[in-house]
């Protein structure tokens, strides 16, 4: 009640007014040119580069870029994707988004390994979260088709962050109405090509299923990686290779090198379009214990980043890393791994040709 009569009463209006006068252009939250040093890139906005407001201060955008409407154009788009409506087994993955954007902080403008800058070779945003809704799986894989579609549509490539991996289907069908059938780069545990569960044909386990029935992908040029564990009967196994699927196991981790598997990947996904979808479960719970249904021996961070890193030159056109549980997580393990995974797909994404 205190509160209440401070803050519709006199002392509460002189400091708001006060804030609103204070704030002119110097008070502004600094960002970032997007200038390199062959001076390209010069019209991007970057990360937030303000002496007065450290990494850890502020509200977080993903890696602290800006949001979507303090840019004239996104060539690229972060979105938060809210919804574990689809989970099967340990709920939470709608708290995702703003974890990983709260591990997001430390991300930095160079990237070491491919020698570039990713936020500065073209525009890339927090797109904030998606509206969506948890009571109706439907109406809101309806919401984020619809959303995601007028990115899409304006010339945005969406990277969402989930969410659970029913994420996934509605994304592809925006991606694929703009871009036709799509290789579909999938990291995950298990492979998501069931068809129903408890009644359901909608959940996380079915997405790429539903997208290969709905003719969203190109059935020649899918590809598995990081499978283990989570099968009932080897005919799933059948009907994940009938809807498009070849298969890196875990296991081939251990015989092959990321450099090798890469050379497996890309002879598999060809030189179209791809969109690749990371389910944070790929990862072993030792690297990733944050995450909805976990199976042990799995990789490790480095081995996907060392896939990932091997990638350079695919045709992303979409892309998505879900199934974020932060209840679960531990000292912000999951979270780190997740942000610095978003982050190495940017570093994929190929520059639109201006
Ligand atoms: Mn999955």
């Amino acid at each position: 009640m205190l509160l209440a009569v401070l803050a519709s009463g006199p002392l509460g209006d002189t400091r708001a007014t006060a804030a609103c006068q204070n704030r002119d252009e110097s008070d502004r939250i600094r960002h970032g040119r997007g200038l390199d040093r062959a001076g390209q890139g010069d019209d991007m906005i970057g990360q937030r580069d303000d002496p007065g407001l450290p990494r850890y201060a502020g509200i977080a955008t993903f890696a602290l870029l800006p949001q979507l409407h303090e840019v004239e154009h996104a060539d690229v788009a972060v979105v938060g994707i809210p919804f574990d409506s689809g989970t099967s087994f340990r709920p939470g993955a709608r708290f995702g988004p703003a974890h990983v954007r709260e591990h997001s902080r430390q991300l930095h403008p160079y990237h070491q390994v491919h020698e570039s800058f990713p936020f500065r070779d073209q525009q890339v945003v927090d797109g904030g979260d998606l509206r969506v809704g948890p009571y109706d799986i439907e109406a809101a894989v309806e919401a984020i088709h619809e959303q995601a579609r007028a990115l899409v549509q304006g010339g945005t490539t969406v990277v969402a962050i989930g969410g659970d991996h029913t994420i996934a289907l509605p994304l592809l069908r925006a991606a694929a109405e703009r871009h036709g059938p799509l290789a579909v780069l999938h990291f995950d545990a298990h492979l998501d090509t069931w068809d129903t569960l408890h009644g359901a044909s909608i959940w996380h386990g079915s997405p790429f299923r539903r997208a290969a029935e709905e003719g969203l992908l190109d059935l020649e040029r899918c590809q598995h990686v990081g499978i283990r564990g989570g099968v009932y009967d080897p005919s799933e196994l059948d009907d994940d290779a009938r809807v498009g699927f070849a298969i890196i196991r875990s296991d081939d981790f251990a015989r092959h090198s990321p450099e090798q598997l890469a050379e497996r990947i890309r002879d598999r996904l060809g030189t179209g379009q791809v969109y690749v979808s990371i389910d944070i479960d790929v990862l072993d719970p030792a690297h990733a214990p944050g995450t909805g249904t976990p199976e042990v021996a799995g990789i490790s961070t480095r081995e996907l980043f060392g896939v990932l890193r091997e990638l350079r030159g695919l045709d992303i056109v979409g892309g998505d890393v879900v199934e974020v549980l932060p209840a679960h997580d531990h000292a912000g393990i999951t979270g780190l791994a997740a942000a610095h995974t978003v982050w190495e797909l940017l570093a994929l994404i190929p520059p639109p040709s201006r």
